[in-house]
C-alpha cells in the first residue's frame, strides 16, 4: 500500500503563487507515488468572517484550480472538508486533550488575532481542528509550506498526548517543505509572508491575474538601493524574486549564480515576470476550460467526499472505543 499524504488549503481569498509554490506544486509531484488527499478547508475559512456567497464561489474556483494545476482526480482525493462530518467530529475529541497553552502561542494565532477586533473561538482552535484533518486520514506526509511547520509540530503533540492517554491510535505524520519556495514573500513587503487575506494590490501575485497585472506587480515589487544582483549581500525584495524565479525555474544554485549575478534589478525583474507568466497562462486555460464545464467540478468534490468517508469514519469510531464514548452496535 502507498503512503498516504494529506494537505489543505483554505478558500478564504485568491490562491496565489506563495500558495502553488509552497504547496500545490508539490502536491501534484506526489501524487503518483503515494495515495493522496488534497482537501479545500472551508471549516479553517470561517475562523475569520468570510461573505457567505464569495465562499461558495471561492470553493468551485480553488477546486477548479487544483485540477487547473494538475491535480488528476483518477489519481487522488480532492474534497470539500465540511463535507465529511468526521473532521469537526474528531476536532472535538482532539480539543479535549489539548491544553489551551498550546494554542495560545501559536504564532499564526497570534498574527490573525492582532486583526480582529473580537476573537472567535474558532481562531483558537483552528491548529486542532488541522491536526484532526491529518490524523483523521493515518497520513504519513503533510506537504505544505514554512509557514504551517508549527501547526505541523503542534499535530504531532496532540497525536502523542492522544496515543499516551488511550493507548496508540494515531500515526505520526511527518511535514515535507519544498526544496524552494517553501515562504514566499509580499512583493510590497519582502518581510511579510504572501498571504491570501493581505488586500493591497501589490501584495501578491494571484493564480489568476492576467499576464499584464502579473508583470505590473513584479515591476513594482520592493527591491533596494543598490544596483544590481550580488548574491553576497542579497537584500530580502531581490532574495525573493530570485526565490520565486528558481521555485519556477528548479534552476541549480549554480546556474542561477551565473545568470543573474551583476543583472540591474529591471531586467531581473522582466525574466521574473516572464517565467510567472510562462507557468501560469497555461494553468490559467485549463482553469477556463475546467470552469467551463457544468457540473465536473461538483462531481470530482462528491466523488472525492465519498471516497475518503470511509477512511474518516473508521477513524472516528476507533477513537471513540479508545475514549469509551457510545459506539452503537
Ligand atoms: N507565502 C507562502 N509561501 C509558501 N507557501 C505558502 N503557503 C501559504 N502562504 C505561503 C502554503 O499554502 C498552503 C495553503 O495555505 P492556507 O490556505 O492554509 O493558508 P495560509 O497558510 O494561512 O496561507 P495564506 O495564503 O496566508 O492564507 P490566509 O491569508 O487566508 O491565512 C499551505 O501549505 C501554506 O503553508
Amino acid at each position: 500500500m502507498k503512503p498516504r499524504v494529506f494537505s489543505g488549503v483554505q478558500p478564504s481569498g485568491d490562491l496565489h503563487i506563495g500558495n502553488y509554490l509552497g504547496a500545490l506544486k508539490n502536491w501534484v509531484k506526489l501524487q503518483y507515488d503515494y495515495e493522496c488527499i488534497y482537501c479545500i478547508v472551508d471549516l479553517h475559512a470561517v475562523t475569520v468572517y468570510q461573505d457567505p456567497a464569495t465562499l461558495r464561489g471561492k470553493i468551485s474556483e480553488l477546486a477548479a484550480l487544483f485540477l487547473a494545476a494538475g491535480i488528476d482526480p483518477r489519481q487522488s482525493v480532492i474534497m470539500v472538508q465540511s463535507s465529511v462530518p468526521a473532521h469537526a467530529e474528531l476536532a472535538w475529541m482532539l480539543t479535549c486533550v489539548t491544553p489551551v497553552g498550546w494554542l495560545t502561542r501559536m504564532t499564526q494565532y497570534k498574527a490573525k488575532a492582532e486583526k480582529q477586533e473580537t476573537v472567535g473561538d474558532g481562531l483558537l482552535q483552528y491548529p486542532v481542528l488541522m491536526a484532526a484533518d491529518i490524523l483523521l486520514y493515518q497520513a504519513q506526509i503533510v506537504p505544505v509550506g514554512d509557514d504551517q511547520v508549527q501547526h505541523l509540530e503542534l499535530t504531532r503533540d496532540i497525536a502523542q498526548r492522544f496515543n499516551s492517554l488511550y493507548g496508540e491510535t494515531f500515526v505520526m505524520p511527518e511535514t515535507k517543505l519544498p526544496a524552494v519556495g517553501a515562504r514566499i514573500m509580499g512583493l510590497d513587503d519582502p518581510l511579510k509572508k504572501m498571504s491570501k487575506s493581505e488586500t493591497a494590490s501589490g501584495h501578491a501575485v494571484a493564480l489568476l491575474d492576467p499576464p499584464d497585472v502579473i508583470r505590473r506587480k513584479i515591476q513594482r515589487a520592493t527591491t533596494d538601493s543598490q544596483p544590481c544582483v550580488d548574491f553576497d549581500a542579497l537584500g530580502p525584495g531581490v532574495a525573493n524574486l530570485l526565490n520565486i524565479f528558481q521555485a519556477f525555474s528548479e534552476w541549480t544554485d549554480d546556474r542561477m549564480r551565473a545568470h543573474f549575478s551583476g543583472m540591474r534589478y529591471g531586467r531581473l525583474k522582466q525574466e521574473v515576470a516572464d517565467m510567472v507568466i510562462a507557468h501560469l497562462e497555461p494553468l490559467q486555460r485549463r482553469y477556463r476550460e475546467i470552469a467551463g464545464e457544468p457540473g465536473y467540478v461538483d462531481r470530482v468534490l462528491k466523488e472525492g467526499a465519498e471516497r475518503v468517508a470511509p477512511i474518516a469514519n473508521a477513524t472516528v469510531e476507533a477513537v471513540k472505543r479508545r475514549m469509551g464514548l457510545y459506539v452503537p452496535c
